[in-house]
């Protein structure tokens, strides 16, 4: 099911989009998503005043090589820029919808032990479960943060796998947060498919390896992000990601991406180089940011929330004069 606001869908790069949603296995849990989205969205927002609301998109959507799938390609991202960054909106005041690939990163857990889950517990004498002493402040503190941010409305925790669940449920976010206006920003740090295999022409079964190389021909997944920016949420803030392994072209490619798809900002990431710093690209400038590196705990996502929420808040004042 496509939803296409208000303007017909004649163009080519529309028509590619269709024949994308159109080909793609329908969402299990459609409903009950859906009706998450509106109470959140309806608890953030009230008559005395509509809080900010962002759309905070993490980790990497894999691509199918099978409709009942074995294999499939990836796309890297551990989800700890999402993660990061959805910790530091919340605590400058934002209600967070938090997209996230199903396994990886989730805000609350970075202080959390990377050991085995079963060594952070133990049995006591009575046979009660406690956590073993090394870990109990950092587990308390994980669960008291998460906590107060789901009950308090302010995160809601949304999982994807593939790239088809991704983007079915980031179109049903943003029609969902039309209504915030421009209140609204979208933060796509996710790494999304280029390339996919179209659900009808995709295997059934497992590919068989004894038939020699695998032929397969990948499309190209059609970009969604002008068809955000112009039709789904054309009200919203919107800052898109670009990670890059070759320093020498990043730059470029950020601007181009920030005017190709009418984003406010990019922010342009080196893979090597992307927890130290960033540089966020927009119309009247690149604005380099850099993690404070004379604290051990602090994080680039810190410096980096706090720019787009100031540019964010111009934006806010901007459309309502
Ligand atoms: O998830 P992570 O913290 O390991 O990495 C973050 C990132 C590099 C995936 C993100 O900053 C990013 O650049 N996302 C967009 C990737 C892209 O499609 O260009």
């Amino acid at each position: 099911m496509f939803y296409a606001g208000n303007r017909e869908m004649d163009s080519p790069l529309n028509s590619e989009i269709e024949s994308f949603f159109d080909s793609a296995p329908p969402l299990n849990d459609r409903a009950a998503i859906s009706e998450k989205l509106k109470e959140f969205i309806a608890l953030n927002s009230s008559e005395s005043g509509t809080r900010r609301v962002a759309c905070v998109t993490s980790g990497g959507t894999t691509v199918p090589l099978e409709q009942r799938c074995v294999r499939y390609i990836d796309n890297f991202s551990s989800g700890h820029r999402g993660a990061a960054s959805t910790e530091h909106l919340i605590k400058m005041g934002y209600a967070v919808i938090f997209l996230y690939r199903r396994g990886t990163c989730e805000p609350y857990c970075s202080s959390l032990p990377d050991d085995a889950f079963l060594e952070c517990f133990e049995v006591t004498k009575e046979s009660a479960v406690q956590v073993c002493q090394p870990y109990s402040e950092a587990v308390k503190r994980a669960i008291r943060d998460h906590h107060a941010a789901v009950a308090g409305g302010l995160l809601l925790k949304l999982p994807f796998t593939t790239i088809f669940e991704y983007l079915q449920m980031l179109q049903m976010i943003a029609v969902s947060s039309r209504s915030l206006g421009p209140c609204s920003m979208f933060y796509l740090a996710a790494a999304v498919s280029d390339f996919y295999v179209p659900w009808k022409s995709m295997a059934e079964h497992k590919i068989q390896s004894g038939s020699g190389p695998l032929d397969i021909q990948l499309l190209q997944v059609p970009k969604m992000l002008s068809v955000l920016r112009k039709e789904w949420a054309p009200m919203a803030f919107c800052i898109s990601f670009k990670l890059e392994t070759d320093a020498e072209i990043l730059l470029e490619k950020a601007d181009m991406a920030r005017k190709k798809y009418g984003m406010h900002a990019v922010v342009a990431n080196e893979l090597l180089s992307r927890k130290e710093q960033v540089v966020v690209v927009t119309n009247n400038g690149k604005i380099p940011v850099y993690r404070d590196k004379t604290s051990s705990d602090s994080d680039v996502e810190k410096p980096l929330t706090k720019l787009l929420v100031d540019r964010h808040s111009v934006y806010i004042k901007d459309s309502n004069t």
